[in-house]
């Protein structure tokens, strides 16, 4: 049986990646929910409704545990997802605590969507976990549709990113977490404008362990030796999903439904 994973769009890939390499040996069944996207600018109830079609869908296809591989999502209703159905139920949330560990400034920076920064489940645990030292929330709105427009080094992703950047770069901060899953897929245009002095804090590896973590609890995890396969389904446009499937290259058999 395969692990489900989705997101709004593409950004989910950047967590599907990590997740083949810490669990070869699991089939992986990815949804882009392109014709829904951006979820950051949608309501929690919207939110909620996309999360549950699609998770209904991954259940129908045959998905034995599924990681929501998108913070916006995570941050709105996993409760209640994790609530409704009966299989593991992963989220993703944005490396606050690592940062906060890892910095000497006591200054770090979050990219975040609109939804995760108004959000009040990570307002909380921003404030439980920052003490005397300082976060940065940027909401970067506009971000994710450059990137579903596989804009990935543009002027245009460039010129936004310096905006929001330079002010906290001026601050201090000397850790930045990539609060939505998307902004991986923008790594070395965010490392090339940050420079080497400040580590980049993307939560992907740390969700695959959980993962294995609550496949081995469960007794789900998959122990003999076979070609996994990885199926992509959209329900938008499958042109950016294609492209970038193709360039992940590193399952034995790639579907794009
Ligand atoms: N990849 C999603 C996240 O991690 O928040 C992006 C959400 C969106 O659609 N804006």
């Amino acid at each position: 049986q395969p692990v489900g994973v989705f997101d709004s769009g593409v950004g989910g890939l950047s967590i599907t990646t990590r997740l083949h390499q810490c669990l070869p040996r699991e089939s992986l069944l990815y949804v882009a929910d392109n014709a829904h996207a951006p979820y950051g600018e949608k309501t929690p109830q919207a939110i909620l409704q996309r999360c549950q079609r699609v998770i209904d869908h991954l259940l129908a296809a045959g998905a034995k545990a599924v990681v929501v591989a998108c913070n916006t999502a995570t941050v709105s209703c996993i409760a209640q997802l994790r609530e409704q159905y009966s299989i593991p139920i992963i989220g993703v949330e944005p490396g606050i605590k690592p940062a906060l560990t890892a910095s000497r400034s006591g200054k770090v920076g979050v990219l975040v969507t609109q939804r995760t920064s108004e959000s009040e489940r990570f307002l909380r645990l921003v404030n439980a976990l920052a003490g005397d030292r300082s976060v940065w929330i940027q909401p970067c709105p506009g971000l994710v549709e450059h990137i579903e427009a596989l804009n990935l080094g543009g002027s245009a992703v460039r010129e936004c990113l310096s905006a929001w950047l330079t002010p906290m770069l001026a601050e201090g901060i000397d850790q930045l977490v990539l609060g939505c899953t998307h902004y991986a897929l923008v790594t070395d245009v965010i490392r090339e404008l940050t420079g080497p002095s400040v580590s980049i804090v993307d939560t992907g590896a740390a969700v695959a362990r959980q993962t294995a973590r609550r496949l081995k609890d469960a007794g789900l995890l998959n122990t003999t030796p076979r070609a996994t396969t990885l199926t992509a389904y959209t329900s938008g446009d499958n042109g950016t999903l294609q492209t970038l499937v193709q360039q992940l290259g590193t399952f034995d058999d790639m579907t794009v439904c």
